[in-house]
């Protein structure tokens, strides 16, 4: 992009695309007032993107009361979310790609999946699934590689009306377990292993020892896709493929209501137990369209890549739902950015002809340390727009993605959003809004995004301000409630800023009305753009028999932008030795997940605490953060002289 606009440091799309996009700035302003001056009549129109079995009357029913908080769109309409995403593009595109899918290794050939054999597929699975008893409202986990039976799995979850929860093939046996017991699943869905970066996840062998600690009624699908041998257990696991070669190639989709639930997630909250966020069918297959098009300017014939892993929203959203409904080609690619090169993602983009590009910074800020030869190499012609997503993005590494990867030439859309949200809140839409590195810029149709000051939580009136970010009103993409835990959910999002959805974020918002999100405010980090309570980082420490306690914060971190600090305090008697700090970082990856792994343990004889015993964060994240000077008012700590000690060992940590 180049630096044309009113002002400096603002980057506008050139004439050309401007003139093809879906939309340019007078018409964002012109929608953006008519969704936030009448929602019920903007969202009614926008809803006919998808099908409906039986039409809606009522759009919009919600309220953020704190104590009655309730969430629903198009309540009294009917369809089926697979539906809506295969069987309605037969007549139009039953032979044009859905999904390329990308191997690990570039030498074994990719696959082009058409419409016409996802909808096989895909009701194979389907009845795969009818044949182990899933129906209506059942739960299904899938633990699964980025292979296309993931997205078979989860659009057959849709067919059926039951309740997939992707759980990423990443976390451990126990998290697998926790899932699926929270979740009540009858079925989970795994494969053999899991190839990624040339290495293979034994995933067949971690959910054998998840469903250890689960009901023996559960059942065991495996999808054999290296081939590689695993254990077996006849009458509880059941080979996928074959059952699928066996099964009809076709399955009745089945109606459901718009409030029916779609999927859950669970997500890191400030608290050790992950939340089970839930997201319905109607009102959340609109949004996931409608900012696909609309964010990307997605257009008929283009080729969409976004790089997540399904186990994450931005998978659910923007590679299987938001492009399928829209009849896109979507990219699926199993693999890592640096396997077998750093060049593998532009390998990638040139090979299939890449139109919009989708990733993470940390991806950017790892590939920029490895030079620029690795993108020269590649013909990135096909590129029109550039996408990130996942945490704030430095400037530095926006310039290298507009540099070298777009050329000057694809707009960047910084697309700030999460789990809860469903879809993009807020977005520069390229096209119609001018892009500042490292701000979110405008909020997207539909969203009234409010800057709160956290000390008194008064809403701030001036266009520059800074505080917390909190939405006024409800979009038909965000959640409607945490699994099984209501009162969980006010509590969470509801209660801190009576009559607003609380993001967890922090931002400013510039002289130009502009958003910049300046992270989490409260005990999540964000961990190579992942989501991360320091809460379950510490409960697997203090699982550990050496370790009396622990507290974790997030640290600045080159590459992941925020590294994991944990400060732990041994039981009596025990020796802080270098071998003690290895087993425990092992012990916290087979707790969680490899992504959960500390960076950084200190030992601290003694943890800052109020004379209430509450750990001080505050000053645990400054002395991570080697900031000494910033530690504030240390006088109402119970024991002001750790302070000291802390300091004084930061500098030996490991
Ligand atoms: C989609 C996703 C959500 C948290 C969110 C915020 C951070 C996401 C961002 C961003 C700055 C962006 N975040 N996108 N921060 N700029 N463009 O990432 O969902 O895993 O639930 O994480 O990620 O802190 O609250 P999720």
């Amino acid at each position: 992009m180049s630096d044309q606009g009113s002002a400096p440091g603002v980057y506008h799309a050139s004439a050309d695309f401007i003139a093809n996009a879906h939309i340019d700035a007078d018409g964002y302003a012109r929608m953006y007032e008519a969704s936030v001056a009448d929602p019920d009549a903007f969202w009614a129109e926008q809803a006919q993107r998808i099908d409906w079995i039986k039409p809606f009357t009522k759009v919009k029913n919600s309220t953020f009361d704190y104590g009655n908080v309730s969430i629903k769109w198009f309540e009294d309409g009917t369809l089926n979310v697979s539906a809506s995403c295969i069987d309605r593009h037969m007549l139009t595109r039953a032979d044009q790609t859905a999904i390329i899918w990308e191997p690990d290794n570039p030498a074994t050939p990719s696959l082009h999946i058409t419409y016409r054999q996802l909808l096989e597929n895909t009701s194979r699975m389907a009845n795969v699934l009818k044949a182990q008893g899933v129906g209506k409202g059942d739960r299904v986990v899938l633990y699964l590689p980025m292979i296309p039976e993931a997205a078979y799995a989860m659009l057959a979850c849709a067919r059926i009306g039951a309740i997939h929860s992707v759980v990423f093939a990443g976390f451990s046996p126990d998290a697998l377990a926790n899932r699926i017991n929270d979740s009540e699943a009858k079925v989970v869905i795994t494969a053999d292993f899991a190839p990624r970066g040339g290495k293979k996840t034994a995933l067949k062998s971690n959910t054998d020892k998840a469903l250890f600690d689960c009901s023996d009624r559960v059942k065991c699908l495996v999808v054999k896709h290296t081939g590689d041998q695993t254990t077996w257990i006849e009458g509880r696991d059941v080979d996928v493929k074959a059952e699928m070669a066996a099964a009809k190639p076709y399955c009745a989709y089945v109606e459901v209501g718009a409030e029916d639930p779609l999927f859950i997630l669970y997500t890191s909250g400030s608290t050790g137990r992950p939340k089970g966020v839930v997201h319905t069918s109607g009102g959340y297959l609109v949004y996931a369209a409608m900012t696909h098009q609309y964010t990307f300017d997605y257009h008929d014939g283009d080729v969409f890549w976004c790089t997540a892993d399904v186990g994450w929203v931005t998978g659910h959203s923007y590679i299987i739902y938001g492009p399928l409904a829209n009849g896109a080609t979507t990219i699926m690619f199993e693999g890592v950015p640096t396997f077998p090169d750093a060049g593998r993602f532009w390998e990638v983009c040139a090979k299939h002809k890449v139109t919009q590009f989708y990733t993470a910074p940390t991806a950017i800020r790892s590939l920029m340390g490895m030079g620029t030869d690795w993108v020269e190499k590649h013909d990135l012609s096909s590129l029109k727009l550039l996408g990130t997503v996942g945490e704030p993005i430095n400037p530095e590494a926006w310039n290298w993605y507009n540099t070298h990867v777009g050329k000057g030439k694809c707009p960047i859309v910084d697309t700030f959003w999460q789990t809860e949200t469903g879809g993009h809140l807020i977005t520069p839409l390229p096209g119609a809004i001018g892009q500042k590195p490292g701000a979110a810029t405008k909020p997207f149709f539909g969203i009234k995004p409010l800057v709160l000051d956290p000390a008194n939580a008064e809403v701030q009136t001036e266009t520059a301000a800074v505080g917390v970010l909190c939405i006024t009103d409800s979009w038909p993409g965000m959640m409607r409630t945490l699994w099984g835990d209501h009162a969980r959910f006010e509590e969470a999002y509801f209660s801190q800023y009576r009559g607003y959805y609380f993001t967890g974020d922090g931002c400013r918002r510039d002289e130009d009305g502009d958003y910049w999100i300046t992270g989490r405010v409260d005990d999540v980090i964000n961990v190579s753009g992942h989501r991360m309570g320091t809460a379950e980082v510490e409960s697997a420490l203090v699982a550990h028999e050496a370790v009396a306690e622990a507290a974790v914060v997030g640290y600045p971190h080159d590459i992941k932008g925020q590294g994991i600090y944990a400060y732990v305090t041994l039981m009596n008697g025990v020796d802080p030795t270098d071998a003690l700090r290895k087993e425990l970082e092992v012990w916290v990856r087979t707790e969680i997940g490899p992504i959960a792994k500390p960076d950084l343990i200190q030992w601290a004889p003694g943890l800052p605490k109020t004379r209430s015993g509450k750990i001080m964060r505050r000053i645990l994240r400054k002395i991570a953060e080697n900031d000494f000077a910033a530690l504030g008012d240390t006088s109402t700590l119970a024991d002001p002289s750790v302070v000291d000690d802390l300091i004084d060992n930061r500098m030996n940590r490991g």
